[in-house]
């Protein structure tokens, strides 16, 4: 049996001026690679054998399988443990009835029907990519991004056939990689394939070993509910206790929180930010990026009025904020309005891992692929889902991040549980903007989850601070003050609403929470 967690690819045209071929495979396997591939690309049939008998050795010394790229011949030569064909090479039928019983094939698939056939044909394992856009390999097909991946693993059930990814996988993107390219079903990744990460490093010993411990943080405490760090049990109690705490802590803290929002709510999302108690900062130029998300406690994307130079603030932005584990809370807005819209949706959240993803029903909808609700612009056309609770968990689980279905009611799950909040006032929807300020409010709270969070072993998580509850918070915190600003004798209508919502943040106190909230988890 072969472990494919950690599968290096070799590549000797990457490796450092000065590098030795056989030493840097040497180092790797000190490392801990657990296989190993031998991919030569333009070399004589020559060269290539005495490089692959050179390298089985020195894998045999460390009892670690070696697969040979392409060609059965040298694989049959210097009796290596498997093969791996592409989609032009050598059909695996053909190179089944070729090699000695026991030999692996593996087989390079980038779509559903690639690996539909390769299923049918038998393989042991498919490499799936690329994963990330990568400048090792001429790609010609489009990269498959980690939720992708996780959408093709889910193929692989009830199958014996092993997967990898591979393709612009390195260290500082791996336990995105292995975190996102999971199936809803909980179909992860065997392992996961490099070539430069190892190869092109003068360390090849030391970056080895780095990503093994990732992938062993990984299978340690993997699961959604760990790396977003929710609890796997709450009660309507426990949870308001906590998002007290974390109301109490955004005041106390006045954490910097990033919001990218839209043209129309922008200054009604940073009021409602400092009401919370936050600091809001709405940059949206790429250059400072960087340094933004060393300093806030949380970032919002918000796609409502999608211009080219916010775009590409987010892509950036949401990067930097997972570097950093900062809670990144995105809502789509309206993302079923357009195709530009859904792609951007797709591009961004291949790119970067949201924490929380929070929309209507009709942007959820769209944005899981489902047609069961239908929008108009922004807005959910209908009553919304038949079954809210199991369309809020399943997306969850899709998108490996905690969901907020807005609403009449408010569906919230971190994958498995899903809070079930009925505050909230009609005026709400009588103004504009208050989904993005729900937004805003969620995003201050999420940073104050963080902060309290601060102190905590921070090793396999994606993002520090317990988002579910920050989630819920944020919520209760908008639609708790709605219904107070609703009562007041002062308020008449939308108009003067919106600034009776803002005294109302401003001074919502956690005995309203606590007498107010209606909340039921299932
Ligand atoms: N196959 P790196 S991508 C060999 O998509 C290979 O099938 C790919 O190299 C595929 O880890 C790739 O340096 C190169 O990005 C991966
Ligand atoms: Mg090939």
């Amino acid at each position: 049996m072969i472990d494919y967690s950690l599968y290096l690819v070799t590549g000797r045209e990457l490796l450092p001026q000065g590098q030795d071929y056989f030493d840097s495979l040497e180092q790797s396997l000190q490392g801990g690679v657990t296989v190993v591939q031998i991919r030569e690309k333009n070399t004589d049939t020559s060269e290539f054998l005495d490089i692959a008998l050179r390298s089985k050795a020195i894998c045999d010394r460390h009892n670690v399988p070696m697969i040979v790229n392409d060609r059965v011949d040298i694989a049959l030569a210097v009796q290596a443990s498997g093969v791996h064909v592409g989609q032009t090479d050598m059909p695996v039928s053909i190179a089944r009835k070729l090699l000695p019983r026991g030999t692996v094939i593996g087989v390079s698939c980038n779509n559903i029907q690639e690996l539909d056939k390769a299923i049918s044909d038998g393989v042991d394992y498919v490499g799936i990519g690329a994963v990330w856009s990568t400048t090792t390999k001429t790609l010609n097909k489009p990269v498959v991004g980690v939720r992708g991946v996780g959408e093709l693993l889910r193929k692989l059930d009830g199958t014996s056939v092993k997967a990898v990814g591979i393709g612009g996988i390195k260290l500082k993107n791996l336990l995105r990689t292995l975190h996102g390219s999971v199936s809803t079903t909980n179909r992860a990744l065997d392992g996961v394939a490099v070539v430069s990460e190892i190869v092109a490093s003068t360390r090849p010993r030391e970056a080895a070993a780095k990503l093994c411990e990732v992938l062993s943080t990984f299978r340690s405490g993997g699961s959604i509910i760990k790396a977003m760090r929710t609890r796997s049990e709450y009660t309507a109690g426990s949870v308001i206790d906590g998002v007290i705490q974390i109301m109490n802590c955004v005041r106390d803290h006045n954490p910097l929180v990033h919001q990218i929002t839209n043209n129309v709510s922008i200054a009604q999302s940073a009021n409602a930010t400092i009401a919370l108690g936050a600091s809001p900062i709405m940059a949206t130029t790429v250059q400072e990026m960087e340094d933004i998300s060393r300093i806030n406690g949380a970032l919002l994307v918000n796609i409502g009025t999608l211009v080219p130079t916010a775009y590409e603030g987010m892509v950036v932005a949401g990067s930097c904020a997972n570097a950093q584990k900062k809670p990144v809370v995105f809502d789509p807005v309206g993302v079923g309005a357009s195709h530009f819209r859904q792609s951007s949706v797709n591009t961004l959240l291949d790119t970067w891992q949201a924490s929380v993803i929070k929309g209507n029903a009709g942007e959820l909808a769209a944005l899981a692929g489902s047609n069961e609700v239908q929008s108009k612009g922004v807005d959910t056309i209908g009553s919304g889902f038949k079954d809210p609770v199991s369309f809020a968990r399943n997306l969850a689980r899709k998108e490996r991040c905690v969901v907020v279905m807005s609403g009449k009611i408010d569906y919230i799950s971190d994958g498995t549980n899903v809070a079930v909040l009925s505050n909230g006032h009609q005026l709400l929807g009588q103004i504009t903007g208050s989904g993005c300020i729900a937004g805003s409010c969620i995003a201050s709270h999420c940073a104050g989850a963080m902060i309290l969070a601060q102190g905590e072993d921070k090793e396999g998580k994606l993002v520090i601070g317990d988002v579910f509850l920050g989630a819920i918070g944020g919520i209760l915190a908008l639609t708790i003050s709605a219904e107070l600003a609703a009562l007041r004798e002062d308020v008449k209508g939308p108009g003067t609403f919106f600034p009776a919502l803002i005294d109302e943040l401003f001074t919502l106190t956690p005995r309203s929470i606590q007498e107010r909230a209606r909340i039921q988890i299932q």
